[in-house]
């Protein structure tokens, strides 16, 4: 439809923008904005829980939390992806307080960690920019530039930015145009 999806072939792999729901994706795994519990929530983390069934939320129960930056692994059970790859991005606390960075952490950890399963696609959200609050216009450079500089050394072919808005795409076809030019 119009613009979307936006493709482009970068070193490592391929980046993808699309707009739309990220339940609705059949790729190796989904990334999921989780919370600490890891026990579900609203936005994409309630959407994703209640897609993929109860199932994932025993599971879930069993991983023990996660902090904030770091990335664990599940199946993704009747979600059309085999996995899903939790995350929990930082609450946006005014910029000084390490919030760059430990988005940049979400998608790092969670590239690491599909990559150490072997993994070939993966689909992210755009982690932080809702109840969490991080400037969206902020966080897409963060998300792609993250991307960039670890496609080439990893088992990951493809990445989708699974965007939920039109206006949250085209922050990510910004920036990686920004940053590929
Ligand atoms: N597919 C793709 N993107 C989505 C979907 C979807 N189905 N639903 C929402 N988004 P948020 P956060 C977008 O609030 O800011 C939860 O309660 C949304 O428009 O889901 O990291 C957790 O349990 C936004 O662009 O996550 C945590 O407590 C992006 O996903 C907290 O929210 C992220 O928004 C995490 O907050």
């Amino acid at each position: 439809m119009g613009d979307w999806p936006h493709r482009a072939a970068v070193p490592g792999g391929i980046i993808e923008i699309v707009v739309g729901d990220i339940t609705r994706l059949a790729v190796d795994a989904v990334v999921n904005a989780a919370n600490r519990t890891l026990l579900g929530g609203g936005g994409v983390d309630g959407a994703i829980h209640r897609a993929a069934g109860p199932e994932l939320l025993a599971e879930c129960r069993t991983l023990g939390g996660c902090e904030t930056g770091e990335a664990k692994i599940t199946r993704g059970y009747r979600l059309p992806s085999a996995h899903v790859i939790h995350t929990v991005g930082p609450v946006w606390r005014g910029g000084a307080e390490g919030e760059a960075t430990l988005l940049a952490a979400c998608y790092g950890n969670a590239l690491a960690l599909a990559d150490a399963h072997g993994l070939a696609r993966i689909a992210f959200p755009a982690i932080s920019t809702g109840v969490y609050g991080f400037p969206p216009e902020e966080a897409a450079p963060v998300a792609v530039g993250t991307v960039l500089a670890r496609l080439p050394d990893i088992s990951i072919e493809r990445v989708v930015f699974c965007c939920f808005s039109a206006g949250s795409a085209v922050l990510h076809r910004e920036a990686l145009e920004t940053l590929t030019r």
